[in-house]
């Protein structure tokens, strides 16, 4: 078994954690404060979630960068770094670079994101042994979310649900998958996404869904899969369904279509447990490519520049 495994299976516990620890964490920003989120690959991701989940919520203007593009032209309150190794280069740099008041979410406390950042707010217990992320990009958007007043307790049921499910898709029957989303789920789309690149070298994109018309629908076929995170638009099922490509979409009140049904008639999953049965697909990828999801190709744990 993979490290990969274990570390999908014990996100509901992580999500709880990390709940609990949402209200003594210092550092997390106040409602009002402006806030740029930064990280890299799977962190960046989590940031766009955060970023577009905080807005929604009503606790500020909130923007997300990959750590290497951030403005500094921009004025914030606060910079939030999220960075599980806590060494790389992008964000550590950045973090020696401001002067404004930053907070890292790190998985190493010894990482010298750490002690960079004015505040850290430190998740070692959802910290990885695999180089592909999951629990702990998924614990720091649960710690995120509970900071901003969400209750995880039934999302943490929905992951229960999400590590335990069928897939809702048969792997032997796709060739090619892009992942949708919209505000917050859009950051969920990319990550499910990487999972497949990185895990299993499988050919995937995403997009925000009201954008994948404007041309990425070219690529749906018959033999490819179309897989929509959170609220999908007015009669996109229908045009992905013309193309012949399987849809997938977690929150349908009735369950999966297209490929088949599971839990018929169950209440939508948060997004969140839908990302976790992302990341079982792309796991399940690997094994069907004879491939070690833990090792992804030219990947390290983090990416330190010389
Ligand atoms: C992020 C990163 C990701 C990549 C992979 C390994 O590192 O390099 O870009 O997707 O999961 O980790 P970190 O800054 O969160 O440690």
């Amino acid at each position: 078994m993979a490290y990969v495994d274990g570390e999908i299976a014990s996100q509901p516990d992580c999500w709880r954690e990390a709940a609990d620890l949402a209200g003594r964490s210092e550092g997390l920003p106040r409602p009002g404060e402006r806030v740029a989120v930064v990280g890299c690959g799977t962190s960046w991701f989590m940031a766009m979630a955060y970023a577009a989940l905080r807005e929604r919520a009503g606790h500020g203007e909130t923007d997300a960068f990959q750590a290497s593009e951030f403005l500094t032209t921009r004025r914030y309150d606060r910079i939030v770094a999220i960075t599980r190794s806590g060494t790389t280069t992008e964000v550590v740099d950045l973090l020696g670079a401001v002067d404004v008041p930053t907070t890292a979410i790190v998985g190493d406390p010894s990482a010298p994101a750490v002690h960079l950042a004015s505040d850290a707010v430190l998740l070692s217990f959802a910290d990885e042994r695999s180089v592909v992320q999951t629990r702990f990009a998924t614990t720091v958007l649960a710690l995120l979310r509970a900071h901003l007043g969400e209750d995880l307790g039934p999302i943490a049921v929905d992951a229960e649900v999400a590590v335990r499910a069928p897939l809702p898709v048969d792997l032997t029957m796709i060739e090619q998958a892009t992942f949708l989303g919209r505000g917050w789920t859009v950051g969920l789309a990319h990550e499910a996404a990487l999972k497949c690149r990185e895990a299993a070298t499988f050919w995937a994109e995403a997009y925000p869904a009201m954008d994948y018309r404007h041309g990425p629908i070219s690529i749906a076929a018959v033999g490819r899969l179309v897989w929509a995170f959170g609220e999908v638009p007015d009669g996109l099922a229908e045009d992905v369904a013309a193309t012949g490509a399987a849809f997938v979409h977690g929150s349908l009140g009735r369950g999966y279509s297209a490929l088949g049904r599971w839990g018929g008639g169950r209440k939508p999953l948060d997004p969140m447990a839908d990302l976790i049965l992302a990341q079982r697909f792309a796991v399940a990828l690997a094994a069907s490519r004879g491939l070690n999801p833990d090792a992804p190709r030219h990947l390290t744990r983090s990416v330190v520049l010389a």
